[in-house]
């Protein structure tokens, strides 16, 4: 721009000093500070579909007998049935998956409660730190609180305007959109609120303690 220019021979400090901040963004690759002209993440293939992964085991949890404990070090601990939690605010948000089997799948509409619903509604001890989602398939995962804490994390109970289907997790699951999918726990039953963080099934067994997929944090 050409009020922007210096005198000659004089680089425009300013203009420089963008420019090092993109450097310096792009190099850190950071998950929030990444740029994301790119909406592929690296090593990611875009699939169209939407493949199923689990366990081997797909839980049928009727709705009568559906529960969700939210505990752990709260102020206000609860279980919730299936009619509390579809009475709480609704929410909705649209979002990419990455799942670290290096699919991605654009563009998913959920609904559900949102997590920072969740944390106004139990409000976390300040000694919490980590967050544990325990599945009904005896699956667990394990994210910082800080990464719960977000504003496009939720339960969702619908996918694209319907209820999410068993071999995708419902009647509910969580989807924590910016890291790898192995941490939106499907079929969920409990949320834990921690000080001190606990590796889940897939932590334990060689992924990532984190999981941001524009970092490739995979395994280790
Ligand atoms: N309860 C539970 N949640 C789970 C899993 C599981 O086996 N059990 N698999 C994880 C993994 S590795 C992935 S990639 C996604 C797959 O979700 P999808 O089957 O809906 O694609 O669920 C995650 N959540
Ligand atoms: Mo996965």
């Amino acid at each position: 721009m050409a009020q922007e220019e210096g005198p000659a021979g004089v680089p425009n400090a300013k203009l420089v000093q963008s420019k090092q901040q993109w450097a310096a963004e792009g190099r850190l690759m950071t998950g929030t500070a990444a740029p994301r002209s790119d909406r592929l993440p690296p090593g990611q293939r875009l699939v169209k579909n939407w493949p199923v992964l689990d366990l081997g085991i797909q839980p049928e949890v009727p709705l009568e007998q559906w529960e969700l404990t939210i505990d752990g070090l709260v102020e206000n601990p609860l279980t919730w049935g299936w009619t509390d939690f579809r009475t709480q605010p609704p929410f909705t948000d649209v979002s990419d998956i990455h799942c670290v089997t290096a699919w991605s799948r654009y563009d998913n509409q959920w609904e559900g409660v949102s997590a920072r619903h969740i944390l106004a509604t139990v409000r976390p001890l300040a000694a919490v730190r980590h967050v544990i989602f325990h599945s009904y398939d005896g699956y667990t995962t394990n994210v910082a609180l800080s990464v719960f804490d977000d504003a496009d994390v939720l339960l969702a109970h619908s996918w694209e305007g319907k209820p999410l289907s068993v071999e995708h997790g419902g009647p509910v699951r969580a989807i924590v959109p910016k890291f790898y999918f192995w941490k939106s726990a499907k079929w969920i039953k409990r949320i834990e609120f921690v000080a001190d963080d606990r590796p889940g099934f897939w932590e334990e067994r060689g992924y990532h303690n984190e999981g941001d997929p524009w970092t490739e944090q995979r395994y280790g």
